[in-house]
């Protein structure tokens, strides 16, 4: 039974981007479930720092929202094999002296933004997304389709929350 509901941030900033997010909806349609709602792709400026030697492409962002009988684990499994077959390498970050993430430019990212309202805080996944709400590129796509879903740590709506961005 597809009892639950995922969305999902798509990012890609390497090679054909659009072609890659096709692959990926394609792909998650067949192993998390059937989407229901997809935002539009959007273009948006690298935020983070990148390593060194990491020319910094411009990214596409878009968020869906999947049905899905998995759980969040069984999700999280699901998209780390997409990521693998649309051919991003295992270990594509690194940390800075200081502590600070380095990202690295990627043909595909899959990220787990919300599933349900549950919160989930364990090494291998926390849900909602830590870093989603200081960030437009996921804030934006995730209020576009689903502005009245109230973010379950911060209790505030998609659409307000994106508003405070503004
Ligand atoms: N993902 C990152 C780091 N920086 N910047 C944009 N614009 N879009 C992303 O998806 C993104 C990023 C790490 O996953
Ligand atoms: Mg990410
Ligand atoms: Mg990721």
């Amino acid at each position: 039974m597809e009892s639950h509901q995922v969305m999902l941030l798509l990012g890609s900033n390497l090679g054909d981007r659009a072609a890659v997010f096709a692959a990926a909806r394609l792909r998650i349609g067949e192993t998390v479930g059937p989407l229901v709602a997809v935002s539009r792709e959007y273009e948006t400026e690298p935020w983070g720092t990148f390593a060194a030697g990491e020319r910094q492409f411009s990214f596409l962002n878009q968020a869906v929202v999947a049905r899905t009988g998995l759980s969040a684990f069984g999700v999280l499994e699901a998209i780390q094999q997409i990521e693998r077959e649309l051919g991003r390498p295992v270990h594509d970050s690194e940390y800075a002296p200081g502590g600070e993430r380095l990202y690295r430019s990627r043909t595909i990212d899959i990220d787990i933004l919300f599933f349900d309202s549950e919160v989930i805080d364990t090494e291998q996944l926390v849900v909602p997304h830590p870093r989603f709400p200081e960030r437009r590129f996921a804030v934006e796509p995730a209020a576009e389709i689903w502005p009245e879903f109230v973010h379950p740590a911060l209790k505030i709506s998609l659409k307000d929350l994106f508003n405070s961005l503004l």
